[in-house]
């Protein structure tokens, strides 16, 4: 397992004094290593000013470090061309930008959108807004049980219809880990264009964006020791230079007259107004982070934590865990008996332990479950076995004080 308590020296937020801080919802967003505060703090500090336009020394030193973070973006997930990665302000705004600028164009009445039943509510409400506009259709892969889908359920005339294939890598409910590639393959015979949500993919496994060969791929900054306010969108170039822009503004233009107006290039035609600079930069160094503790040992810190998890909270009569995909993340979705999770979370605060609970942006998932909302876990590299200890004594406790 990784080191953990090195690396809580580097989270400034777990050296605030005696209290206990326990953080088990990084699925919701991810503490913020000191290197990104201090590359934020940095820019405003020292050299704060607007990119792609200031001549002076340090407009250039910014527009540099902005657009170094796009060389960073293309190693770390090992895509093609910094051209395709376009800096958005996170998973959100990089679906809804190709809803609008690919989905307003090439959809038409006859053409289905297939998405899943786990999707969180961002792959599936930019859809039904395009839906609407374009007299498409949306269509899910259904859910299995344990948390997986249920692909073999698919028919020839659905996917005969399906124009789009908009799936998540990993849910961030069940944490399952979707066999993408499967899906991928699927696309590739029926000539689909494909989206994959890697939110909850890219801070916790390697991604090789080269070798899964999708269309589009997003994720965000703040899940993966970064800022808030950034995130990634890349598309294969060619479909990003016959989309028209999402937003229109300063940046994403060549020229402007009174009469009409031309684009700039990729990535550029798609980051429309003043970037997120400083966010952009502290990604780059969330990057750096990521890299120097290695994906690989993130990812098996992760499931060893995942599966002593599992092993103690499945041996209380009282929780049940819903899914049991066979590939997954450290995400773990639960409820305790006769306790509403709002009131566990509530509970678990005051021992210092943070829990998600609600319906993840998931409804389809609760509906799915038949409950209105579950207490969720998530696991990070400043996670330890104590953290998942005393997690399971404050669920006892709680379970005493409400029996
Ligand atoms: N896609 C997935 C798979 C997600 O888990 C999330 C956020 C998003 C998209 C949206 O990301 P955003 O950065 O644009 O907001 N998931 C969660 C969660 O599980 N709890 O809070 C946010």
């Amino acid at each position: 397992m990784l080191d953990v308590a090195n690396i809580r020296k580097d989270f400034p937020i777990y050296n605030q004094g005696e209290k206990p801080f326990i953080y088990l919802d990084s699925a919701s967003t991810s503490q913020k290593p000191q290197s990104v505060i201090d590359a934020v703090s940095n820019y405003y500090n020292s050299y704060a000013a607007n990119i792609h336009r200031a001549l002076y020394r340090i407009g250039e030193e910014a527009t540099d470090a902005y657009e170094n973070v796009r060389v960073e973006v293309k190693k770390f997930i090992n895509v093609p061309d910094t051209h395709s990665i376009i800096f958005t302000s996170g998973t959100t705004e990089s679906i809804n930008l190709v809803a609008y600028a690919w989905g307003l164009k090439n959809l038409k009445k006859e053409d289905t959108v297939l998405i899943t039943e786990m999707e969180h509510h961002s792959n599936i409400i930019p859809w039904q807004l395009i839906n609407q506009k374009t007299g498409s259709t949306l269509d899910y892969i259904p859910l299995n049980k344990d948390g997986t889908l249920n692909i073999d359920s698919l028919s020839a005339e659905l996917l005969s219809n399906t124009k789009l294939i908009s799936i998540s890598h990993q849910s961030n409910v069940f944490g399952t880990i979707n066999p993408i590639k499967k899906i991928l393959n699927i696309a590739k015979d029926i000539g689909a264009i494909t989206l994959v949500d890697g939110a909850q993919s890219v801070p916790h496994s390697k991604v090789d964006i080269t070798d899964l060969d999708c269309d589009f791929y997003v994720f965000s900054g703040h899940k993966m020791l970064g800022p808030t306010g950034v995130g990634v969108l890349v598309g294969r170039t060619d479909l990003l230079e016959e989309m028209d822009p999402f937003m229109g503004g300063g940046e994403m233009i060549k020229t402007v007259k009174l009469q009409g107006s031309t684009w700039n290039d990729v990535p550029w035609k798609f980051e429309a107004g003043t970037p997120k600079i400083a966010q952009v930069i502290g990604l780059g160094k969330a990057i750096n982070y990521l890299e120097n503790i290695n994906l690989d040992n993130i990812h098996k810190h992760e499931q060893l934590l995942l599966e002593y998890a599992l092993n103690i909270l499945s041996k209380n009569k009282d929780i049940t865990i819903y899914g049991n995909p066979p590939h997954r993340g450290a995400v773990i979705p639960f409820n305790v008996k006769n306790i509403h999770p709002h009131d566990l979370a509530k509970f678990l605060d005051t021992d210092g332990i943070c829990i998600r609970a609600g319906h993840h942006c998931a409804q389809p998932v609760m509906d799915y479950l038949d409950v209105t909302s579950t207490a969720r876990i998530s696991m990070n590299i400043y996670n330890d076995k104590d953290d998942i200890d005393q997690l399971a004594k404050s669920i006892e406790k709680t379970i005493r004080i409400f029996n």
